[in-house]
């Protein structure tokens, strides 16, 4: 029997843990006790390894920006975690968890979200999240393209209207 009680149909989102946060067991285990905590369903998760084609081509609309190459180079430095995250409110309440993207920012105005504890620079901010539900769309395509977002959602669709 499932312990979640959604009142209105699940939204999809992309999360990634960034190498920053998953070279460190405590930061990962605390993102990911975020995730857990706010009801989060993961409808999929898996550890990947990027190469500076795949982060430059996921970050292309960065570039030019003075911090691209930076962002380019940091995000092929280690391993991530994706997930496909479900929740009536997915994209916002994960981007409202995540907290601002440059640090001071998150750590003045935003304690006790994830960047607000645990980012260490504008650019090592630990996780990353859809930023609406077409980026969201996108994105997943992107990190799990074996993923069928419209059956998904159909099977959604039907699972909540036929009730539990
Ligand atoms: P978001 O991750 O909060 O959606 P974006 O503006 O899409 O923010 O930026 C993508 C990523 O680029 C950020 O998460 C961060 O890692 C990096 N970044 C953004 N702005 C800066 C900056 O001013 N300096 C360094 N890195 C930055």
């Amino acid at each position: 029997m499932s312990m979640f009680c959604w009142t209105r149909p699940l939204q999809l989102t992309l999360a990634l843990i960034k190498p920053d946060a998953l070279a460190h067991p405590i930061i990962f285990e605390a993102v990911h006790k975020k995730i857990l905590e706010n009801n989060f369903l993961i409808v999929r998760s898996k550890e990947l390894y990027w190469g500076s084609t795949d982060s430059q081509k996921f970050y292309c609309e960065h570039s030019g920006r003075f911090f691209y190459q930076r962002l380019v180079e940091f995000m092929s430095s280690g391993p991530m975690q994706a997930y496909i995250l479900a929740h009536e409110d997915a994209v916002q309440l994960w981007r409202s968890l995540m907290g601002p993207t440059k640090v001071f920012r998150a750590r003045l105005m935003a304690p006790g979200t994830v960047r607000g504890d645990l980012g260490l620079t504008d650019t090592r901010n630990t996780t990353h999240g859809s930023d609406s539900k077409e980026s969201a769309c996108r994105e997943i395509a992107f990190f799990f393209p074996e993923f069928s977002l419209n059956y998904w959602y159909q099977e959604q669709e039907i699972l909540y209207r036929t009730g539990p």
